[in-house]
């Protein structure tokens, strides 16, 4: 039989003490790589307790495979205390982020057909175009100004901006401007407030909701304020569109838009759509702007590869004849390049479910309701599962052997990530764009290392050049 889980290697006995070192070590901004160095030391599968957290740790595919087979009908993941935490306090409604049970999953549904289903994101394309064509504009105009025949500078910003316009275009249908040269404050204060908030959140990570309140902290204080913003920012949108169907302002055919869908269905309780209109709101700022920051790093150290990427989009597009939606269909090593980029640099430093029932992972007994984490930031690196993963190299993706359980980049199953189809659009469409129309180039030699910031982004300034072909 199967070793018993008291034998999983590990230091998992003293929680608090372990807290220490880990916030000794750097923690707050390392998580990845105590993680990976965890992995090496103890191997494939670890036991640890963090204040009053437990949890085992796996790197494998195989493993990753078995956790999310035994997930059942209601998977659930680590609840950021401190998102919790702010919800009960401001005595706010949960939305799919972080409701449980039933209730997530009668949610989830309703919204998977207006987000993730087949046959509304061809309808996410237009918009999503749109939104990209404004940055091209806004490149070209910027290259003018420089007088230099580029534009050069950190994009973080830029992306910020074009992150979300494209996920409030889908949202509610209507444009907010944020690629023009006026910028709305209300609009910047918003996208501060998400990073605000993700900031805030590493460091009461392992601090029980219940815990945050009573202590106080500036770091709570600043959170509560990066959420208030947050909500009071959205709401704001979500008011503008409800407005509008209530005075009958826009005909059904008219309007489009996520939420103009979900209200006129009648589906769910408005707190409900509130709720996880929020939450993608929020989720769609720092996630895809990132993500395209590295993956435009990348393409600028490696020039034949973006010059392989550019053939096939442009010959893509004479296919097309500039119809997006077609072209998107056969562009398979542009979209191997963002989860090649996604395997090095990914969002979510580890995929987490609870045990329902007993598993078995690398020989060990492991309980129901136990934490189990992939390390998804791990076994990105890990040369047993990708050859050479030092290399950013998108054929792998294409002439791999198995792929099973290795593209986890969005989660895995019925609670998977809600933006995955539009974080996709949005990042294929960019990029088409940007292939389309310039060289992005870097100094040759930039290395830039990772930081936790709960979501894991570059822990420099990168700085690119965009340059018209
Ligand atoms: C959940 C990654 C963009 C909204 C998740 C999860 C991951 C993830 C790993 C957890 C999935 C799981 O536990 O199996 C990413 C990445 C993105 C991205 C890599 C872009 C590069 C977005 C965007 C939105 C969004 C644009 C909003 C439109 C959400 C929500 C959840 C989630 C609401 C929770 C879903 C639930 O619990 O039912 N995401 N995400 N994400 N994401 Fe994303
Ligand atoms: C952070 O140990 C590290 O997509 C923790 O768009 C485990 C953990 C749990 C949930 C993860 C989180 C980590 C990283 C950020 C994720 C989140 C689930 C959803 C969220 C991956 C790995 C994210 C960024 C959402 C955020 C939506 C929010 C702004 C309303």
């Amino acid at each position: 039989g199967a070793r018993p889980f008291d034998q999983v290697p590990g230091e998992w006995r003293a929680g608090w003490l372990n807290l220490y070192h880990f916030w000794k070590e750097g923690g707050f901004h390392n998580v990845h790589n105590i993680m990976a160095s965890k992995f090496q030391r103890f191997g494939p599968i670890y036991r640890e307790k963090l204040g009053v957290y437990e949890s085992v740790n796996i790197i494998s595919p195989r493993d990753a495979a078995t956790l999310f087979k035994s997930e059942g009908m209601l998977p659930e993941r680590f609840s950021v205390p401190p998102w919790v935490a702010y919800r009960d306090y401001r005595n706010k409604p949960y939305g799919v982020l972080l409701k449980t049970g039933e209730a997530w999953r009668s949610d989830r549904l309703t919204l998977n057909k207006e987000v993730l289903s087949p046959q509304v994101v061809d309808s996410f394309v237009p918009l999503l175009d749109q939104v990209s064509q404004d940055f091209l504009r806004r490149a070209r105009a910027q290259v003018q100004q420089s007088g230099r025949e580029r534009w050069t500078a950190d994009f973080s910003h830029e992306l910020f901006r074009f992150a979300l316009e494209s996920v409030c275009h889908v949202l509610y249908g209507e444009r907010l401007g944020l690629l023009q040269d006026f910028v709305d404050p209300e609009a910047q204060q918003f996208i501060d407030a998400v990073t605000l908030m993700f900031h805030t959140t590493s460091p009461m990570l392992y601090v029980p909701p219940a815990l945050l309140r009573h202590l106080n902290t500036k770091t709570w204080r600043d959170h509560v304020h990066a959420w208030d913003a947050i909500f009071t920012q959205a709401d704001k949108c979500i008011q503008n569109v409800y407005r509008d169907i209530r005075l009958q302002r826009k005909s059904t055919e008219e309007h489009t838009g996520i939420l103009f869908s979900l209200l006129v269905q009648d589906k769910l309780p408005l707190d409900d759509i509130k709720a996880s209109v929020t939450e993608m709101m929020a989720g769609g700022v720092d996630t895809t702007s990132m993500t395209l920051q590295w993956a435009m790093l990348e393409l600028a150290r490696s020039p034949g590869i973006q010059e392989r990427l550019r053939a096939e989009v442009l010959a893509a597009k004479q296919e097309a004849q500039g119809d997006r939606v077609k072209m998107l269909k056969s562009i398979r090593l542009l979209k191997a390049a963002i989860k090649e980029t996604l395997r090095l640099h990914p969002v979510a430093v580890t995929l987490q479910r609870y045990t329902t029932q007993e598993v078995i992972l690398q020989d060990y007994r492991i309980p129901p309701k136990t934490l189990v984490q992939v390390g998804l930031y791990a076994m990105g690196r890990d040369p047993e599962v990708f050859p050479k993963p030092e290399q950013f190299n998108p054929e792998r993706w294409l002439v791999m052997g198995s792929k099973h359980f290795k593209g986890l980049s969005f989660g895995f199953g019925p609670r998977q990530c809600l933006g995955r189809r539009i974080a996709e659009l949005e990042m294929q469409l960019f990029l088409m764009h940007i292939l389309e129309n310039f060289k992005i180039e870097t100094k040759r030699a930039v290395e830039v290392g990772t930081k936790f910031d709960l979501i894991l982004v570059p822990e420099k300034p990168i700085y690119l050049r965009l340059r018209p072909l």
